[in-house]
């Protein structure tokens, strides 16, 4: 079944540090999703508790909340159809060694500590994770673009 959905995608702070915003944008569009939100910012404590509360309690937690404020974001609203599997498949596994060659984190990423990337498992997470750092306003959804034309040529 064809779903339009929306999904959080975050460039984390040492994809940002090492120059691959860009290149990480580009992947997502070559694709063919509509890039419908953006800015950078710094990830406050209270952002990152509620971005990653799932894992509370996970030996990791302390140093992932750490790692996403240790520099700024870059957090994006993505659109299109089966947006969220699909940006995870462009995005690859959490271990880099698991991830397929040719996705962001086989390509940029050594550690499952330090992948580069983040992006929305699930319609509930990525509705929960862009409130987190999207107002709806900030949102620009009212422009034509491929993604909304491959789905029309899908609903023929
Ligand atoms: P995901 O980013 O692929 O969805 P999650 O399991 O949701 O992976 O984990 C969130 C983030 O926590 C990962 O992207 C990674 O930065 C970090 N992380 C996950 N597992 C570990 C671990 O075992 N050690 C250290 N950091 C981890
Ligand atoms: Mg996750």
């Amino acid at each position: 079944m064809q779903r339009e959905q929306r999904t959080f995608i975050a460039v984390k702070p040492d994809g940002v540090k090492r120059g691959l915003v860009g290149e990480i944008i580009k992947r997502f569009e070559n694709r063919g999703f509509k890039l419908i939100g953006l800015k950078m910012l710094d990830v406050t404590p209270e952002m990152a508790e509620r971005h990653y509360g799932e894992h509370k309690g996970k030996p990791f937690y302390d140093r992932l909340i750490e790692y996403i404020q240790s520099g700024p974001i870059v957090a994006m609203v993505w659109k299109g159809y089966d947006c969220i599997a699909g940006c995870r498949q462009i995005m690859g596994a959490t271990r880099p060694l698991e991830a397929q060659v040719g996705t962001i984190r086989a390509d940029f990423a050594l550690v499952k500590e330090y992948n580069v990337v983040h992006g929305s498992d699930s319609e509930e997470s990525a509705e929960r994770e862009i409130a987190i750092y999207f107002d709806e306003k900030e949102i620009c959804d009212e422009y034509d673009n491929m993604a909304e034309i491959v789905i029309e040529k899908l609903d023929d």
